[in-house]
């Protein structure tokens, strides 16, 4: 039997998702979104690019939970997105009421999924997630640390011109401006970046990959789309295929990095059983300082949802 990846909210990022996934032949996909018609025709022109790309993959859009039925992976993409001038924690209220009834109706229908969280606020979302549905930590991921790492790489390759292949770059912290690039562990080829770059030219793409999100909605007038879909796909394909592929990823603190019930970025190891393990690096002063002011601000706005909701 083919496994089933159901991606609630059929918008630019969950459609988008379905397109990278559907390439990669990994499984059958089901879109689900509240707007009437949309997940359906989106679903149906996707399938109807399968015999293009030469890929075995069905499609199904629903408006309703019942179609997701036996899902490996959830993935909940629903809800607001950002416009100009909106922080991402502006977007808790709305999101916090979408992200807990799919957390909630998913669960139903898939009790043994694995759950990868993209709306935002994200950490707080994917907390909201886990505590919703009473999984175990493993079981629930944040993606937001590929994004912020994918940016930080893509940059780093616009400046080198150095295929982005031989780029590694890890941004860990919170989804906010306050993420946390680590340019000691992130390199060229094995050569740190601090050694490969003038300290002026690395600080400049720190500084754009901490406001990349902002860049993006700025243009477009909404957030991103392409790239954070990739990154989901990455995930669920990490976890169908047990790849145990480490990344930098949103999972649930009991005291790693000194942290404590709380979504953080981190890196994790991703295999067949979701969140396998949590990578501790080890940090300098000035790392830590950063981290420990990234997770203030996630602090703040689990407190926030907190005063919102009932968890
Ligand atoms: O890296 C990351 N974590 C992020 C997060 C990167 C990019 C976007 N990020 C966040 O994902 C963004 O701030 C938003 O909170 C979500 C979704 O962004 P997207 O760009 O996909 O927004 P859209 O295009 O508006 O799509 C959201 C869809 C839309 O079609 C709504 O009708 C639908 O969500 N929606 C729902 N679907 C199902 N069920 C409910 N209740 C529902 N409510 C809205």
């Amino acid at each position: 039997m083919n496994k089933k990846i159901s991606i609630i909210g059929a918008g630019m990022t969950g459609a988008s998702t379905a397109v990278w996934l559907s390439a990669r032949e990994l499984a059958d996909l089901v879109l689900v979104d509240v707007v009437e018609g949309m997940p359906q025709g989106k679903s149906l022109d996707l399938l109807q690019a399968m015999p293009v790309i030469g890929k075995d993959v069905n499609v199904v859009g629903s408006n309703d939970y019942a179609a997701t039925q036996g899902s490996d992976i959830i993935i909940i993409t629903a809800g607001l997105a950002r416009k100009p001038g909106m922080s991402r924690e502006d977007l808790l209220t709305a999101n916090a009421e979408i992200v807990g009834k799919a957390a909630t109706e998913t669960l139903k229908y898939s009790p043994q999924a694995y759950f990868i969280v993209l709306t935002n606020p994200l950490d707080t979302m994917a907390y909201l997630t886990l505590k919703r549905t009473g999984l175990p930590r493993n079981r629930v991921v944040g993606q937001a640390g590929i994004l912020d790492s994918a940016r930080m790489r893509a940059f780093v390759a616009m400046e080198t011109g150095v295929s982005v292949e031989n780029i590694a770059c890890y941004v860990l912290g919170g989804h906010g401006d306050e993420m946390v690039p680590l340019t000691r562990h992130s390199n060229v080829a094995g050569i740190p970046l601090r050694e490969y770059l003038p300290a002026d030219r690395l600080a400049a793409i720190v500084e754009r990959t901490r406001k990349g999100g902002g860049e993006i909605v700025n243009l477009l007038k909404t957030s991103a789309y392409y790239a954070p879909a990739a990154a989901c796909a990455q995930m669920a394909e990490a976890i169908l295929k047990d790849k145990k592929l480490v990344v930098p990823a949103s999972a649930y603190m009991q005291g790693e990095y000194g942290l404590h019930d709380m979504f953080f970025g981190v890196p994790v190891v991703l295999g067949a059983g979701g969140v396998e393990k949590i990578i501790e690096y080890t940090l300098d002063a000035d790392e830590k300082a950063a981290l420990d002011r990234s997770a203030a601000f996630v602090r703040e706005t689990h407190d926030a949802l907190r005063r919102l909701v009932k968890i």
